[in-house]
């Protein structure tokens, strides 16, 4: 706009110039005219024509040179005007020219803003997806960890419940061994007493235990080692219950049973060495000192006798210390 502006502006001045050039020559025509009408006067001379003829000429030279001054410089100033309008049309064509190269170069803008417009609503789209991706991605990732955190917890109790049952199990197999152990023992033993049975008339067989009454009389040691020769020991007194019983297997005769304080007068001990701490001992029992230091069942108390003199006995094989470790 301003281009246009400026433009009609060179214009309107161009045609002022035109208009006041054509004046001046028509003001300088008819002043010339003018002349040329008084110079075909025919003059009268007079004094005071005379002189009014020298300055009416003196007028004309001063006019005729005031004339050529200013049609040298109205030339000047045409050849000067020309000159500018041939700079002007030259600059407006460059003007226009740029102007053209300035509305190619914003067409050229127009179209890389358009183009760029065009991209950047696309690269919006494309960050618009991408945001709705990463969102459903996190939303994503957040479950995955929660179902991480749960499996943990489940691989840990999982885990935990893996190692009780990994020491259960090798408890059961060690249990499982000592069952296998004991059986196999217990198989043994069974077999043993089955063989063993067929050798042992005589004994019976009490609250796992065998006892063996003697018919014939010995005295304490030798009734001992026929209880040793024979897997067995002279009795052992463990309670009330098996006095009992051997009061009813003597049937009230005296008895050797495996107790002595041979080893230390005063400390009765049983053959399997231990001590006895309570017994069952008659009525002023034990009053051997040195002299009896072997025990007897009489019957139903014990009674300190010398170990030489002969009595019958009672052997016990036990089973269970073989059964039991
Ligand atoms: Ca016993
Ligand atoms: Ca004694
Ligand atoms: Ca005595």
């Amino acid at each position: 706009m301003a281009q246009k502006t400026d433009t009609r502006e060179r214009q309107r001045r161009t045609d002022d110039i035109y208009e006041n050039t054509d004046a001046i020559r028509g003001g300088i025509t008819m002043e010339i005219e003018e002349l040329n009408t008084t110079r075909i006067q025919p003059p009268e001379h007079t004094g005071s024509d005379s002189v009014r003829i020298r300055r009416y000429r003196a007028a004309v030279v001063c006019l005729v040179l005031l004339c050529v001054l200013l049609l040298t410089a109205v030339i000047v100033l045409c050849v000067q005007v020309f000159t500018n309008i041939d700079l002007f049309q030259t600059k407006g064509k460059n003007i226009m020219e740029e102007r053209d190269q300035l509305l190619t170069r914003n067409k050229n803008l127009l179209e890389e803003r358009d183009q760029l417009l065009t991209r950047n609503k696309n690269l919006s789209e494309e960050r618009d997806q991408l945001l709705t991706r990463n969102k459903n991605l996190t939303g994503e990732r957040d479950q995955l960890l929660s179902k991480i955190t749960g499996l943990s917890g489940d691989r840990d109790w999982l885990l935990n419940k893996n190692i009780n049952l990994t020491n259960e199990r090798d408890e059961l197999i060690s249990n499982n061994d000592n069952l296998i152990k004991q059986r196999d023992q217990l198989n043994q033993e069974i077999n043993k007493m089955l063989k063993s049975l067929h050798e042992m008339d005589g004994w019976i067989y009490h609250e796992f235990s065998y006892y063996y009454m003697s018919s014939g009389q010995k005295s304490w040691t030798e009734s001992r080692r026929y209880c040793t020769d024979r897997g067995g020991e002279l009795i052992i007194i463990d309670n009330r219950k098996e006095q009992e019983f051997v009061n009813n297997i003597s049937g009230g005769v005296d008895v050797w049973i495996g107790l002595t304080d041979s080893e230390e007068e005063g400390t009765w001990k049983w053959v399997d060495g231990s001590t006895l701490t309570s017994g069952f001992w008659g009525s002023g029992e034990p009053n051997g000192h040195r002299g009896e230091n072997c025990a007897l069942n009489n019957p139903s108390r014990y009674a300190d006798y010398p170990c030489n003199e002969a009595f019958k006995w009672i052997c016990e094989k036990s089973i269970l210390p073989t059964i039991l470790p």
